[in-house]
């Protein structure tokens, strides 16, 4: 993707249905190709008519919008969170590699939950506690500790200055085709494609920040 306007939408790096059968490859088409693209054309037809805006990167966008004229704030926020939010997302998938988080992650994970199980109870908590459309996201704090949070709409950890490292998409968009109105078993199926090596990528570049 371009790193600034105008802002392009990027294959999946997987096929629809890498993710089968826990996300459908319906549900991954509609959500990359047109939820997301709806943002992208957002974000893109906003930033048009303010040229001296159009060098920034999502991240500037997004930790900036205070310092934008009024009338864009809240439309760059959500697009420019909706696209951030999505990408992040869409890039965290993987059928194959470990179902659990390995070295240096899951120590931390250890340390701050006691065990991976007792982790994801508590973040399938979290997804569930999203009254609404909104995320629920791992994340590193200032201390470097780790974190769970929810997030409502396309907001964004930025703004909190936490990184994040993981986060699940709980519009009913995200899993309704396939798990109607089951977020609960959305998030279990979730569970089953997290690329953790991934993850641990994230947890080392949040480290490092
Ligand atoms: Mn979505």
């Amino acid at each position: 993707m371009n790193q600034h306007y105008k802002f392009e939408n990027i294959p999946l790096p997987y096929p629809y249905d890498a993710m089968e059968p826990y996300i459908d490859a319906k549900t991954m088409e509609l959500h990359h190709d047109r939820h997301l693209q709806t943002y992208i054309d957002n974000l893109n037809n906003i930033l048009k008519d303010y040229p001296e805006l159009q060098d920034l990167t999502l991240g500037q966008l997004i930790c900036n919008i205070g310092m934008f004229p009024k009338e864009i704030q809240v439309p760059i926020k959500n697009n420019a969170g909706g696209v951030f939010n999505h990408e992040f997302y869409f890039c965290q998938f993987d059928n194959l590699s470990d179902k659990e988080p390995t070295a240096h992650l899951a120590l931390a994970i250890n340390k701050k939950f006691g065990s991976y199980e007792a982790f994801k109870s508590q973040f399938k908590n979290a997804a569930l506690s999203v009254f609404g459309s909104g995320y629920a996201w791992l994340v590193m704090n200032k201390n470097k500790g780790l974190e769970i949070m929810t997030t409502a709409n396309q907001d964004t950890p930025f703004t909190q200055y936490l990184c994040p490292l993981l986060n699940i998409d709980v519009w009913e968009h995200a899993y309704y085709l396939k798990h109607y109105n089951k977020r609960a078993d959305y998030v279990d199926d979730w569970f089953n494609v997290i690329n953790w090596n991934r993850i641990s990528e994230n947890y080392l570049k949040c480290l490092a920040r």
